[in-house]
C-alpha cells in the first residue's frame, strides 16, 4: 500500500491528495501578508478560518510556509520565521489536517517537529549543515524538493542538458543520503520544484516526464498552482489561474503524482473527484 510516515500518522496515498497552501509572509505572491496583521504577526482567527474552510473542502495536508522562496525574495532570520510559523502549528493542531511546514532551516525544523508538525517541506532537499540530524531525532515525514540555483538568482539563466535526468539524479542523490544518515525511505517524499530554476520548458519536460520520479519508488509531490508557467501559457494574473492549474495538477496526477500542493483546494479536490469517479469505472486503469 502507497503511504508516507508522517510523525505520529500515516498519509494514505492509494488516492492522490491535497496540500492547501497556507503562507504566513508579508511577501507572498497570491496570497500576500493577509495572514499577518501590522506588525508581521500571524493572525490566529484569520489564520484558523482559512485553514479550517481548506480542510473542510477536502485538503489532507496544510502547508505552512514563514520564508517566502519568491525568486529574488528578502531572506528571513531563523528567530523572524519561529515567530511566523511555530504559533500556526500549535493553533492548527485542532484540526484534522495533517501539518507540513515550509522551510530550509534546521533549527525551524527541529522547532517544527516539536510543535506537532506531521511533515517537513523543504525546497532545498535537507542541504543545510545539520538538517539530517535534526530529522534522524524526529519521525516527521520530508519532501525533497529540487532547485536549481537558490531563489535570489535562481530563475536569471537555468540550464540543463537534460532536465528529467538531472532532477531524477539529483532526488535520487538525496533519497541516498538522508538513507545514509539513517532516515527512512518511508517518511520521503521528492518533488521537480516546478519553477524553480527553470524556464517553461524545463518544466513542461518535468511534468511530461514524471514517471522518472516515480521510478525513484517514494511518493512524487508537485506544485503548479497559480505559478508562472501557468501565467506565461494563459496570459493570465495569479488570481486567474485557478482553471489552468488545476488542468495542469489533473496532467501530473495522470503521470503518477500522489500530492497535489495547491492554493485552490476546493476547486482542485472537485476535479479529482470527478477523475476518481471515472478512473474507478476504467477497466485500464
Ligand atoms: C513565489 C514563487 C512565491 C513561488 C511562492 C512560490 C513549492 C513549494 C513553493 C513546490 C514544494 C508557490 C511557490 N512551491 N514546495 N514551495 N513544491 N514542495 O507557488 O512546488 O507557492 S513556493
Amino acid at each position: 500500500m502507497s503511504e508516507v510516515l508522517c510523525g505520529n500518522a500515516s498519509l494514505d496515498l492509494e488516492q492522490p491528495q491535497v496540500m492547501g497552501v497556507l503562507n504566513v509572509t508579508p511577501d507572498s505572491f497570491s496570497d500576500g501578508g493577509e495572514l499577518l496583521d501590522a506588525r508581521g504577526q500571524p493572525c490566529r482567527d484569520v489564520i484558523l478560518e482559512r485553514a479550517a474552510a481548506m480542510a473542510r473542502d477536502g485538503a489532507a495536508l496544510l502547508d505552512i510556509g514563514g520564508e517566502s522562496t519568491r525568486p529574488g525574495a528578502r531572506k528571513v532570520s531563523e528567530a523572524e520565521e519561529m515567530d511566523r510559523v511555530l504559533p500556526v502549528v500549535e493553533w492548527l493542531g485542532e484540526l484534522d489536517v495533517l501539518i507540513s511546514v515550509d522551510t530550509t532551516k534546521p533549527g525551524v525544523m527541529r522547532e517544527a517537529c516539536a510543535s506537532g508538525a506531521h511533515l517537513i517541506n523543504d525546497v532545498n532537499a535537507c542541504r543545510a549543515a545539520g538538517a539530517l540530524k535534526v530529522l534522524k531525532e524526529n519521525s516527521a515525514g520530508i519532501c525533497l524538493m529540487h532547485m536549481q540555483g537558490e531563489p535570489a538568482t535562481m530563475q536569471r539563466r537555468p540550464r540543463y542538458d537534460d532536465v528529467v535526468a538531472e532532477v531524477a539524479g539529483f532526488l535520487a542523490e538525496r533519497l541516498s543520503a538522508l538513507e545514509e544518515a539513517g532516515i527512512s525511505r518511508e517518511r520521503c517524499l521528492v518533488d521537480p520544484g516546478i519553477g524553480f530554476g527553470k524556464t517553461l520548458e524545463h518544466n513542461l519536460a518535468l511534468l511530461a516526464g514524471l514517471p522518472a520520479l516515480t521510478a525513484l519508488g517514494v511518493p512524487v509531490m508537485v506544485g503548479v498552482s497559480r505559478k508562472s508557467m501557468i501565467g506565461t501559457l494563459t496570459g493570465k494574473d495569479a488570481k486567474g489561474r485557478v482553471h489552468a492549474s488545476i488542468a495542469a495538477a489533473l496532467y501530473a496526477v495522470m503521470r503518477g503524482a500522489s500530492i497535489l500542493r495547491v492554493h485552490d483546494v476546493a476547486e482542485t479536490c472537485d476535479a479529482l473527484k470527478v477523475w476518481r469517479a471515472i478512473g474507478a469505472r476504467d477497466v485500464h486503469a
